[in-house]
C-alpha cells in the first residue's frame, strides 16, 4: 500500500513540476507587410519632413526666373557668399537635407565643370576660381553637424549649351556633368531631375534610363527625384498642396516626366499602385524660386498651411529659401524661417494624449504582447505600433482622460501609420466625446487634421472604417494650435 501512495506522489509531483518547467507562450510576431514597401533611404527620406531647396545663379542678379542662356558670366559676383550661413540657418530651421541647384535652365553652372567655359571660372568670383558646389558640400559637412545631409538640381533643360537638341552629344554632356556632380563631392542624397522645359524648347529626348543607372552605380543611398520618381514623385504642382487622399504607392508605368497631364494623379497617388513612390512638394518661401529685391517671404499663416498641407498629408515639404545677389539668405527669410520653425515647435511639443488611457478595439497577441496601445505614445513613429488581432470587424482607439482630470483642448489630430510595414488605412472616421469631427481617407507617415475650432473634451475615438490588411497606428497626438484662425 505503502508502494501504491509513494507512485500517487511522484506521478502528481512529476505532473506539476512538468507545469512549472512548461514553456513560456510564444512572442506574437509582427504582421506581414502591405507590399510595396518604402526602401531603406525613402523611408529616411520620409522622416526628413521639412527640407531646402536654393536656387542660385546668373537669375539672382538678372532679376528673372527663366534666364535665356545668353547671359554673360561676368554677372555672377557674389561677393559675400558665406554657403555656412545658408547651413546655419538650416538647422536652426529644423532642416535636414539642403538641395542647390548646381545648373538651373540657363546652362550657368555653378561648378567650374571641365565640359563647359559657361560657369564660375568665367565669372569674376573668387577670379574664376571659385566652386559654389564645393563649398556648399563642405559647410553642410562641418557646420551640419552630422545631421544636414546635401542633394543637388542639374536643369535637363539647358538653353546655353549649342548640344541641346542633339539627342546624342547632349545626352553625353549632360551624363558627364551628373558624373562630375556624383564623384567629386562626396555623398548627395538626391538629385533632382527637372522635368520642365518651355514651349520654345528645342525639341531633345533625354536618356533617362542611362542617367538613372549611372546615378544609382555612383551613389549607393541617393534618391532620384523626378516627376515619375524612380525614389521621390512630384506632386503636381508648385503650390506645396498633397492631394487630400495622398498614397505613396502608385503606378509607374502611368507615370511620364514633363507631362502636365498626369498632375492630379501624381496628387493623391494610387491605392492600387504597385510602386512606392512619395510625393514631395515643392514650394518658394517668395513668389519666384529665384531671389528678387522686390519680393518677400510668405506669411507665416501661408507657411503653416503648406505644412499641414504637405508634411500633413504623408509628403516631404521642399522649401525653396533663394539666396541673394550677395550670396546669403536675406534676413526677412531668415526671421521668417526662425517663426516658422517656433510655431511647429510650440504646436506639436505638447501631446495632450499622453496624460490619457488608451482603450483599444483589440490587440494582437493580447496584453504584453507588444502590439498594445502603449505603442502609439513612445517617440518611434515606425517600428512600434498598435495592432488589432486579424478577423475582426471594427477597428478602433480610443483616448480618454482619466476620470477626476480636467478636459483636454485641442484643434489638431495627428495620426501616423508605420509605413516600414505598408501604407495601409483608406478611410478613417474622428469622434470627439460621440460627435464625429472628421471623415478622413489616407493617413500614411502622417496625417494631420486640422478641426474647425479648439475643442474641450473628454473623449477622442479614431475608428478605420476600410484598409489594406490590418490597420496599424504607430503614432497619435492631440495638438493646440494658437495660430490656426480658420
Ligand atoms: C520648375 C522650374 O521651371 C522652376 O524654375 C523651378 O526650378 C522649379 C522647382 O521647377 O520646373
Amino acid at each position: 500500500m505503502a508502494k501504491f501512495w509513494y507512485l500517487v506522489c511522484m506521478i502528481t509531483f512529476l505532473e506539476l513540476s512538468k507545469l512549472a518547467i512548461s514553456r513560456p507562450e510564444q512572442v506574437p510576431t509582427p504582421p506581414l507587410p502591405v507590399l510595396p514597401l518604402p526602401t531603406f533611404s525613402q523611408l529616411k527620406w520620409q522622416r526628413r519632413e521639412l527640407i531646402m531647396f536654393l536656387h542660385f545663379g546668373v537669375n539672382t542678379f538678372t532679376d528673372s526666373e527663366r534666364g535665356t542662356g545668353k547671359e554673360n558670366p561676368s554677372i555672377f559676383n557674389p561677393v559675400g557668399l558665406d554657403t555656412k550661413q545658408w547651413v546655419t540657418v538650416a538647422a536652426e530651421a529644423g532642416i535636414s537635407l539642403m538641395i542647390l541647384t548646381a545648373k538651373h535652365h540657363d546652362g550657368f553652372c555653378l561648378w567650374p565643370s571641365k565640359y563647359t567655359h559657361h560657369s564660375v571660372i568665367s565669372s569674376p568670383w573668387r577670379n574664376g576660381h571659385g566652386d559654389v558646389v564645393q563649398e556648399f558640400i563642405d559647410s553642410v559637412k562641418t557646420h551640419g553637424g552630422g545631421g544636414i545631409d546635401a542633394g543637388l538640381y542639374l536643369s535637363p533643360w539647358d538653353r546655353h549649351d549649342k548640344r541641346y537638341g542633339h539627342d546624342l552629344q547632349y545626352n553625353e554632356y549632360y551624363l558627364a556633368q551628373l558624373q562630375e556632380l556624383l564623384t567629386k563631392y562626396g555623398s548627395v542624397k538626391e538629385i533632382w531631375f527637372d522635368g520642365f522645359k518651355g514651349k520654345d524648347a528645342k525639341n531633345m529626348s533625354y536618356y533617362f534610363s542611362d542617367w538613372f543607372a549611372m546615378v544609382r552605380e555612383l551613389q549607393s543611398s541617393i534618391n532620384i527625384f523626378s516627376d515619375a520618381g524612380p525614389d521621390v514623385r512630384w506632386v503636381g504642382n508648385e503650390k506645396g498642396f498633397a492631394g487630400n487622399t495622398s498614397w505613396s504607392t502608385i503606378n509607374s508605368t502611368l507615370l511620364s516626366i514633363g507631362n502636365a497631364s498626369i498632375g492630379d494623379y501624381l496628387n493623391t497617388g494610387d491605392p492600387k499602385g504597385t510602386n512606392w513612390l512619395p510625393a514631395e512638394c515643392d514650394v518658394s518661401i517668395r513668389e519666384g524660386w529665384f531671389w528678387h529685391k522686390s519680393q518677400s517671404p510668405k506669411k507665416l499663416s501661408q507657411l503653416l498651411d503648406i505644412y499641414y498641407n504637405s508634411v500633413g498629408r504623408n509628403c516631404v515639404m521642399l522649401l525653396n529659401v533663394p539666396p541673394n545677389s550677395t550670396g546669403l539668405i536675406s534676413e526677412s527669410d531668415i526671421h521668417r524661417l526662425k517663426e516658422f520653425r517656433a510655431a511647429i515647435d510650440t504646436i506639436f511639443s505638447t501631446n495632450l494624449a499622453e496624460k490619457c488611457i488608451v482603450k483599444v478595439s483589440s490587440q494582437r497577441g493580447g496584453k504584453g504582447g507588444g502590439f498594445g496601445p502603449e505603442n502609439v505614445l513612445d517617440n518611434d513613429h515606425v517600428w512600434t505600433y498598435w495592432s488589432p488581432k486579424e478577423n475582426k470587424n471594427e477597428h478602433w482607439i480610443e483616448i480618454k482622460v482619466p476620470n477626476g482630470e480636467e478636459g483636454m483642448k485641442f484643434n489638431v489630430v495627428r495620426i501616423q501609420e508605420p509605413i516600414g510595414l505598408g501604407q495601409r488605412i483608406i478611410k478613417h472616421e474622428i469622434y470627439v466625446d460621440g460627435k464625429k469631427v472628421v471623415q478622413g481617407t489616407t493617413v500614411g507617415y502622417k496625417r494631420l487634421h486640422r478641426l474647425e475650432k479648439v475643442l474641450h473634451c473628454r473623449a477622442v475615438r479614431i475608428i478605420v472604417k476600410e484598409s489594406k490588411g490590418l490597420p496599424l497606428i504607430s503614432s497619435i497626438g492631440l495638438h493646440l494650435d494658437p495660430y490656426w484662425k480658420p
